[in-house]
Parts: structure tokens; C-alpha cells; sequence
């Protein structure tokens, strides 16, 4: 009989990261993938529900750093599987449009960019991913490097969050900002915040990245 990939099925992946279990959380993914599994619904309704409880419980003193390693190394494998199904499901199609992303320095989160990269790759677009913990200058340079048409920032932690808004001045400085559109994104970005750095939009998931990104260049 054929696995049914349904809530139950996303909750099971979802607790392999609660558990910190990457060989099952593999194991459930491959499955999954084998009997037509959306490897995006994958990474939302699974995996990141998994990260989030693992988050919540470590902000409320409830799981603490080692289990939070042993939850993020799961998610990473399990997130580099379904990112390289997740660009592979992009149509061939003329690039709609470069994009340089990166997460600021003084921050290691990688997981949340780079899927925000692979949905972007399967949309269309060129992505350059240029790492975690991405100094100004290196943003500055890679823009223009790369002639890149939006700039995507990241980041989940609240202190390096004026980064953000020293890349966006550096740029100004540079004469760049009028040629490339920002957009940032990460849990404590908010539209206010977004507003105040004169960033041209916040993307709150990966699907809402691409909906800001068609916007900003004007992709039907
Ligand atoms: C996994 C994790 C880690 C892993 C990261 C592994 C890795 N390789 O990335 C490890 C264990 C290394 C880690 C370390 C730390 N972490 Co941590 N971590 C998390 C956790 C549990 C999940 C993050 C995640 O991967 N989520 C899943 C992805 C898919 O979601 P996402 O990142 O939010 O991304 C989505 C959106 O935000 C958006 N998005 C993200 N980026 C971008 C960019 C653009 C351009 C756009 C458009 C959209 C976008 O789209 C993404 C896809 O839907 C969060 C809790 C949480 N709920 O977020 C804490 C959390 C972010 N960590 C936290 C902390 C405190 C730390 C540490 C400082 C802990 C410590 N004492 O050492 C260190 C940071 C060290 C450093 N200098 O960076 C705090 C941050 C508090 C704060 N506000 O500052 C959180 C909120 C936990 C908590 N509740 O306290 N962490």
C-alpha cells in the first residue's frame, strides 16, 4: 500500500526535528518524495512547524542550546534535499531577474535564506546566495558584481537587525540604491522596520518573497 501524504504525515516530519532525529526526518523526507510529496508543503507545513515549536521552546527555557543543534542539523539536511527538488521544479524560462542574498553579519541562520533561495531559483529568477554573516562591504560588492536587480537581506536575531540599514545606506553612498530594490525578511522584521530603513519590501515566507520580488519588478 502507498504511503497518503497528509497533515498526519507533515506532523510525523515535523516531530523528527522536535526530536532532533535526522536519519528518520531523511528517511520520512525520501518517502514522501517517492510517493508525490510537494517538497515545498515539506519545508512549511513540516519542517518549519517542527523548528518553530523547537524555537518557542527554547525561547521559554524549555529545550536549550544542544537540543537546538541537534533540531537545526536534522532541519539542515532534511531543508538541503527538498531545496534541490524545490529548484529542480522550476520551469526552464529566461531568467525574470537577478537577485544577491545573504545573511547579515553578526548572524549564522541559514536555513530561511536559502529556502527563500531555492523557491526564488524554482520562480525564476538567478540567485546569487552569498553566505551567513555577510559584512557590508561584501553585500556592496556582490550587488554590483553580479549587476543584481534586488538585493535580499536576512536575518533572525534582533541586534544585527541596523545592519540592514547600513547596507541600504552604504548603498546610497554608492549610488546603487536607485538601481536595486531591497528586500528583507527573517522573524524580526516587521513592515515598520522594513519602512524605517527605506527598504523596498519585507517578504514574511518564502512564497511571499516571490509575490514582493514579481512586484518590485514588475513581473506579472
Ligand atoms: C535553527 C535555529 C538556530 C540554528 C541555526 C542553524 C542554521 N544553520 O541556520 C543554531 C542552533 C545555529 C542557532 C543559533 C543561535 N540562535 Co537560533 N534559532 C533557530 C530557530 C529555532 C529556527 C530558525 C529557522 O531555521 N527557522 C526555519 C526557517 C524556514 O524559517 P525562518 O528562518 O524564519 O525563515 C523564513 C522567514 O523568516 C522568511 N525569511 C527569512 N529570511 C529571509 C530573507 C528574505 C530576503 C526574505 C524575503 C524572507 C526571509 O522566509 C523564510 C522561509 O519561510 C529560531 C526560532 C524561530 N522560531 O525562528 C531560533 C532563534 C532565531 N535563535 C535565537 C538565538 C538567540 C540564537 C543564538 C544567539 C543562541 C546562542 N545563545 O548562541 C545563536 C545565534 C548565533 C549567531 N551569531 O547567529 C533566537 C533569536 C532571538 C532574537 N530575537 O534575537 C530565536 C528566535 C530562538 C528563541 N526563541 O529565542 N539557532
Amino acid at each position: 500500500m502507498g504511503v497518503v501524504i497528509d497533515d498526519k504525515y507533515f506532523d510525523k516530519l515535523a516531530q523528527t526535528i522536535i526530536d532532533g532525529a535526522k536519519a528518520e526526518c531523511v528517511h520520512l523526507i525520501e518517502e514522501g518524495l517517492a510517493n508525490g510529496m510537494d517538497p515545498l508543503d515539506a519545508v512549511e507545513k513540516g519542517l518549519s512547524k517542527g523548528i518553530t515549536k523547537v524555537g518557542d521552546d527554547f525561547g521559554a527555557g524549555i529545550f536549550f542550546l544542544p537540543e537546538l543543534i541537534q533540531a537545526a542539523n536534522a532541519m539542515k539536511e532534511g531543508v538541503a534535499i527538498l531545496d534541490e527538488k524545490i529548484k529542480a521544479s522550476g520551469k526552464e524560462r529566461k531568467s525574470l531577474g537577478k537577485i544577491v542574498i545573504g545573511t547579515v553579519k553578526g548572524d549564522i541562520h541559514d536555513i530561511g535564506k536559502s529556502v527563500v533561495s531555492a523557491v526564488l531559483q524554482a520562480n525564476g529568477y538567478d540567485v546569487v546566495d552569498i553566505g551567513i554573516d555577510v559584512p557590508e562591504n561584501q553585500f556592496i560588492q556582490a550587488v554590483r558584481d553580479n549587476n543584481a536587480d534586488v538585493l535580499g537581506m536576512s536575518t533572525l536575531l534582533t541586534l544585527p537587525l541596523e545592519e540592514m540599514g547600513k547596507v541600504i545606506e552604504k548603498m546610497k553612498e554608492e549610488g546603487l540604491r536607485d538601481k536595486v530594490k531591497v528586500i528583507v525578511g527573517g522573524c524580526p522584521v516587521t513592515q515598520e522596520f522594513a519602512d524605517e530603513i527605506d527598504a523596498d519590501a519585507v517578504g514574511f515566507d518564502a512564497q511571499d518573497a516571490v509575490v514582493k520580488v514579481n512586484r518590485l519588478l514588475g513581473v506579472e
